[in-house]
């Protein structure tokens, strides 16, 4: 509490007839944090002495509603009006830049997901920043923020600036499960791991004004009869008609995966009817399906092909090689209109899989796999990551000719990235070999940030730019689509737009280096973050909207 920020908003009768005066540093918030003084005049000392008297109600001079106090907490609710709560999905300047050259780009249903557990009397507001920006002059009573890694920084200027403003903030998500202790010094709340029935808990002990500093599950969390995410929260606008969740976690344990470390119950599945009835409920007709590994579980996942066949939509989800291993799986998979599978190939290299406990992936069944899927109508996007240990500089062209020449439809290409708390970062870290803990870097994208053993740092970004510019090269749109002719319908516009988005990010990243401002960010890269902060955009009004922006600069 900022005591020269409080300002007297009322007073009640005590049990002796004395005024008593509330205090509060917003007297419009519907909730806020309070102070009671009775019979005095409102000096800072005596609201730290008398912060917790016995004085329960207060009339508002604003308002003419009644205030509760609550007394254990100094919180004060105005019965009747609706807290406030943004959520805010949290998107770095670095990330939002790279994001938005895109054609496509990708909901994410955290925020809508968890805005459907909010109890009924709450309002509630959802910024996605790589689809819009926060409205400063909003003030909410509570902000929750979701984020990855690489927004970590950004994410805590937000709560940083929130908390300034006196808002409540509660933290959550990859990054905060990964590293608690981190995000507690930035919130005011941290939730670690997964929120379900904890989160509602949350809300209603704020209301009250009794609440936690820290959310974790005890035990095992199941999924059955969750509600769905709340459709009019999602803004970004990526061809898609819904996005859902089948499963979370995963069996297997990837060194290199966030997932076993951030979900550590393993895999956990919705029952297929309700994930049924919420696919069933999109009113379009494309819909990626969020799991990390949809086919993790066999049997449930024919179930659940099975079971949205009658609804007649296309789909596309995440799985293991392993899925092309099971006929039926993919047979049921195609006819429930499975348009394409994201598969984690991650190399070409059967050293490299070993290496990061990934073997059930064979790198000499992979083409033969590939086929499989394909002879299904089902296209493939797969993932590949460069930078293992047992990798060369020879990498790059191998793993390029082999997905021309199994006609491979997209590809997502990342360089190696340790994310904190997974093994992949402590052994790393273990080695000496970690070379930035500036988390803005760990995009998988932009930076390299561990030494590589077999490469330089150079070599592997390079070999990263290479392994982008050839796949999407006309030349080799053209030998994939040719070679594998599977939805072509709709993978050669897809192709070609990824053509165009690199020329495009090609063009921004050489205007970049031409400017002062990525000189500035050149130079900024070199001083510790504390420092490079310092020097990032101030939060300005932009002209247009009167709302003030934070980290972005206009004109
Ligand atoms: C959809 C998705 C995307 C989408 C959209 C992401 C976005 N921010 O816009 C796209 C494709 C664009 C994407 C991109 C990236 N992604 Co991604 N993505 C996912 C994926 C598959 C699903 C996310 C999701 O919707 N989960 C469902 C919800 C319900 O689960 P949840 O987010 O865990 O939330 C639960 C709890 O964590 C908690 N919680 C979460 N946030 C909060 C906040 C509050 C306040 C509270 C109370 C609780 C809470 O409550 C929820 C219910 O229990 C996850 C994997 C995963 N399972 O999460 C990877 C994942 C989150 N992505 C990851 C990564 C690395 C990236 C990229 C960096 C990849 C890249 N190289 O470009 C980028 C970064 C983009 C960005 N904006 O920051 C990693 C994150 C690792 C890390 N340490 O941060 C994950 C975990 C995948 C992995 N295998 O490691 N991604
Ligand atoms: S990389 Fe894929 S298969 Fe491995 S643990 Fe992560 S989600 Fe599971």
């Amino acid at each position: 509490m900022r005591l020269e920020q409080h300002r007297v908003i009322g007073f009640s009768q005590s049990v002796q007839g004395q005024n008593n005066f509330l205090f509060a540093d917003d007297p419009g918030a519907s909730v806020g944090r309070a102070a009671i003084l009775p019979g005095r005049k409102p000096f800072a000392k005596h609201l730290l002495e008398y912060s917790k008297e016995k004085c329960s109600y207060a009339y508002s001079d604003e308002s003419p509603q009644l205030g509760r106090l609550n007394r254990a907490t100094t919180t004060w609710r105005v019965p009747g009006a609706m807290p406030k709560l943004l959520l805010i999905t949290a998107s770095s300047v670095e990330i939002r830049r790279a994001r938005r050259s895109r054609f496509l780009n990708f909901q994410q249903i955290t925020m809508p997901y968890l805005a459907a557990r909010v109890p009924s009397d709450w309002q509630v507001t959802h910024v996605d920043e790589e689809a819009e920006s926060i409205n400063w002059t909003d003030k909410p009573d509570l902000v929750g923020i979701t984020f990855h890694t690489p927004s970590a920084f950004h994410a805590y200027s937000l709560a940083s600036e929130f908390r300034s403003r006196g808002v409540c903030v509660v933290l959550g998500g990859p990054h905060v499960t990964l590293l608690p202790e981190e995000a507690a010094k930035h919130a005011d709340v941290i939730f670690v791991g997964e929120a379900e029935g904890l989160w509602e808990e949350f809300l209603n002990g704020f209301a009250a004004g009794n609440y936690r500093r820290l959310y974790r599950h005890g035990g095992p969390l199941l999924l059955a009869s969750g509600p769905m995410a709340r459709k009019t929260l999602y803004h970004r606008n990526d061809f898609t008609s819904g996005v859902l969740f089948a499963t979370r976690g995963c069996p297997n344990q990837c060194a290199f995966c966030s997932i076993p470390v951030m979900y550590r119950d393993g895999l956990r599945k919705r029952p297929v009817a309700e994930v049924a009835a919420e696919y069933g409920s999109f009113p379009g007709k494309r819909i990626i399906f969020w799991d990390d590994n949809i086919t993790a579980d066999k049997q449930y996942a024919k179930d659940l092909f099975r079971a949205i066949t009658p609804c007649r939509k296309w789909w596309s989800g995440q799985a293991t090689i392993q899925a092309a291993r099971d006929e039926e799986l993919l047979e049921a998979a195609a006819r429930s209109g499975c348009k394409q599978l994201f598969l984690g190939l991650e190399s070409v290299s059967q050293s490299s899989m070993e290496e990061v406990r990934k073997r059930f992936n064979r790198v000499e069944e992979y083409a033969h796999m590939i086929n499989r899927i394909h002879a299904h109508g089902i296209a493939v996007q797969a993932g590949i990551v460069f930078g293992f240990d047992h990798d060369t500089p020879a990498i790059f062209k191998d793993s390029l000719d082999f997905l021309e020449e199994t006609g491979v439809q997209n590809a997502t290409f990342n360089i190696l990235t340790p994310y904190p708390g997974t093994p992949l970062f402590q052994k790393l870290d273990a080695q000496g070999r970690i070379l930035t803990r500036d988390w803005r870097k760990y995009n998988g994208r932009t930076d390299v940030v561990f030494q590589p053993r077999r490469m330089s740092v150079d070599e592997l970004l390079a070999g990263f730019q290479y392994a982008n510019r050839r796949f999407y090269s006309l030349s080799s749109v053209l030998k994939r689509l040719s070679d594998s002719p599977v939805q072509l319908w709709w993978t050669l516009p897809l192709n070609l737009a990824y053509v165009v988005s690199w020329i495009r990010a090609q063009r921004g990243a050489q205007a970049r280096v031409a400017t002062p401002e990525s000189t500035l960010r050149q130079v900024e890269t070199l001083l510790p973050y504390d420092v490079r902060t310092l020097s990032e955009p101030l939060p300005r009004e932009d002209p247009a909207t009167g709302h003030i922006r934070f980290g972005e600069r206009f004109g």
